[in-house]
């Protein structure tokens, strides 16, 4: 069987569908060859000294891994010189990194988290990287790019995707036209496509959630995970089963391949704080791939990509997966709601 290249591909994208402009095209190849280079780190582990923990703690107060910080330096200056970006805004920095003087500025921004999964780096346990891609406002230019610039809704996507660095490393991605899978081959070094329009079904009898937290759950959320777990005895009349890998990537990934659902609500652990996962860099580009893969996500309360962003760090409730159980997840929400 011949395999299409990732090049092939987003050339056809920009050939056939009209779907992708030359320099988001190029941009998402940069994007994906820095994906490589981190891989190969993660694969190397304690043979190259990548492993462990650095003083330092990001900007959410969180103890940064080595290669969580190794992994934005690559993000970073693969893509700052190209000319297609104007800045870069990243899960393990404060503020935005605008694109140095040094290089010609292009119109586009993009977020990541560099390394997704955290606890897992040491363990051996699939990690990977979550990028979006926004356009740079047009009355941005000639001036410099601030925070406020990054505040869009998901609805503006321009691409998104994910590398799980896991058995294979695995590239997902969308540009609004499906979502589609490529495996690395690790002897040519090549992206090729073998993830073809990815559907995730609507039904499932599979769900994601850290089950440690149900003493804090809102009772929706505590509603729907009962009710799976009485079985074929209860409400849901079959059995479910349940997985948590606690790399957000690595779950999505299992969804996107075989359905399911993933569920990191808001608790009552901090009842400040929307939900522990990051909605700019995060949650938007998973909702986009997943809805593209005619998934469903939602914060509990409506649509996750028409949620307009207040802060560039911003947190939010993760509800995504098989459409009709999403559907439910958020109609228990509702009906809390309208009774209250
Ligand atoms: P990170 O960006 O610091 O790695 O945190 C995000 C990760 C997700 O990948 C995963 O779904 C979640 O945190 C797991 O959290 P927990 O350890 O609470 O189960
Ligand atoms: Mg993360």
């Amino acid at each position: 069987m011949k395999l299409k290249t990732l090049t092939q591909f987003l050339i056809e994208q920009q050939r056939l569908e009209n779907a992708l402009p030359a320099d988001v095209r190029l941009l998402i190849e940069v994007v994906a060859r820095a994906c490589k280079t981190i891989g190969h780190h993660v694969g190397k582990g304690a043979l190259g000294n990548v492993l462990g923990n650095l003083e330092s703690s990001n900007v959410q107060g969180e103890v940064q891994k080595k290669l969580d910080v190794l992994s934005n330096e690559i993000l970073l200056e693969a893509n700052e010189w190209g000319g297609n970006l104007a800045a870069m805004a990243s899960e393990e920095m404060d503020s935005v990194y605008p694109i140095p003087h040094a290089y010609p500025r292009g119109g586009y921004l993009l977020l990541f988290d560099p390394l997704d999964g955290s606890s897992n780096i040491d363990v051996n346990v699939s990690i990977g990287t979550i990028f979006s891609v926004l356009r740079a406002p047009t009355d941005s230019a000639g001036r410099d790019i601030t925070e406020a610039d990054f505040l869009q809704p998901g609805t503006a996507q321009v691409a998104a995707g994910y590398a799980v660095y896991g058995p294979q490393t695995v590239l997902v991605l969308t540009v609004g036209t499906g979502t589609f899978g490529f495996t690395l081959d690790r002897e040519t070094g090549s992206w090729m496509l073998t993830h073809e329009n990815i559907q995730i079904p609507a039904d499932t009898s599979e769900f994601a959630i850290n089950a440690s937290n149900l003493r804090h759950w809102a009772p929706p959320v505590r509603r729907y995970i009962d009710e799976c777990l009485a079985g074929k005895a209860g409400e849901r009349e079959r059995n479910f089963n349940m997985r948590w890998i606690a790399s957000m990537v690595a779950d999505v990934h299992r969804i996107l391949c075989r359905g399911g659902i993933f569920l990191y609500p808001w608790d009552a652990r901090e009842p400040e704080r929307p939900g522990k996962l990051r909605l700019m860099y995060e949650a938007n580009p998973m909702a986009f791939l997943v809805e593209q893969a005619g998934g469903a996500a939602t914060n509990g309360l409506g649509r996750i990509l028409e949620i307009q962003p207040g802060q560039l760090h911003e947190r939010v409730s993760v509800i995504l997966g098989s459409r009709n159980e999403v559907e439910r997840v958020t109609r228990y929400h509702h009906e809390v709601d309208t009774q209250a």
